[in-house]
């Protein structure tokens, strides 16, 4: 059997976290329009008879420094130097540039083989597709290059077993009924954090981490969440609050929607929001809310 692991490394937004989902086949990974939506690596498991494939969806590439992008790309960079293969995810409906070209060649000449994703290929003209291949062939890419859309499920089998015939030989490093290395918990902060994503101006989803208080499951199957939504200013809280609580009302009620769905349960969802400023550039703070360095 074929098994290994997989990073999933590419620009913000390049669509990294949707393709993951969809390979997997379930939600592993929160997924937006605004760059910074993953913050973590998040590994993602797909079993099948012949192989095992262990994605490991990372934050992506950022320029901008800070206490908690700097960690995001560390935690990028760290991943790429430590798998068996790279899926370089390239968002083909943004055109190809000259950085591009550079990053995807930085990658592939790191040592470890590389395939590339060209995916959104489902908001854009066929035509651009052999020309984007021919650019990125002339530019010196010489790493396969599979035109996908995770949207609209296009090529995803082909690229699939792409990746998977580049895998070595091994066990399986997971039971095949696992998807997913995080936790319920994990999740249900995550997918609360997604519904900030998209339902506020990005300033405030980015200055936001969930706090999990209480994650409980009742004798009747139903669920208990009680969990904090830490802000960096005060003018965000009135923000995220709303108009008479409005806002958080129905950002709130999307989440614990979800969380229903994810759990396949009731859930009872409480929410407070708090601010607790600049905690992007504490490593105290960081770490408390989950972001601490990884060993
Ligand atoms: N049309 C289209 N949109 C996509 C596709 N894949 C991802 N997206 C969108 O691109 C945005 C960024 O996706 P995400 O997976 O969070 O990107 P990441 O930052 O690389 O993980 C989201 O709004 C996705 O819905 C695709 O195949 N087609
Ligand atoms: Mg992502």
């Amino acid at each position: 059997m074929k098994s290994g692991t997989v990073a999933v490394i590419g620009k913000a937004n390049a669509g990294k976290s949707t393709l993951v989902n969809v390979l997997v086949g379930e939600k592993v990974a929160i997924v937006s329009p605004k760059p910074q939506t993953t913050r973590d690596r998040i590994l993602g498991v797909l079993t099948r008879e012949q192989y095992q494939i262990v994605f490991v969806d990372t934050p992506g590439i950022y320029r901008r420094k800070g206490g908690l992008t700097d960690r995001m790309m560390r935690t990028t960079e760290a991943t790429a130097k430590d798998v068996d293969l790279i899926l370089f995810v390239h968002d083909g409906h943004a055109g190809i540039g000259e950085d591009d070209i550079e990053l995807m060649l930085r990658y592939a000449h790191s040592g470890i083989p590389m395939l590339v994703a060209y995916t959104k290929i489902d908001i854009m003209p066929k035509e651009r597709i052999p020309e984007d291949l021919k650019t990125l062939y002339e530019g010196g890419v010489t790493a396969d290059v599979y035109p996908v859309s995770a949207r609209k499920g296009q090529n995803l089998k082909r690229l699939e077993q792409g990746v998977a015939a580049l895998l070595p030989e091994g066990e399986p490093l997971f039971p095949e009924d696992i998807v997913s290395d995080r936790s319920e918990k994990f999740m249900v902060a995550e997918l609360m954090r997604e519904k900030i994503l998209l339902k506020y101006e990005k300033e405030i989803p980015h200055g936001v981490a969930i706090v999990v208080n209480t994650f409980a499951r009742r004798e009747n199957g139903t669920y208990d969440v009680d969990l904090d939504i830490v802000c960096e200013k005060k003018n965000h809280k009135a923000i995220l609050i709303g108009k008479r609580g409005a806002a958080l009302k129905e950002t709130a009620s999307f989440a614990r929607q979800d969380m229903e769905k994810f759990l396949g349960a009731k859930v009872f969802l409480t929410v407070y929001v708090k601010v607790r400023e600049d905690w992007r550039d504490s490593p105290a703070l960081l770490k408390e809310f989950g972001y601490g360095e990884e060993t």
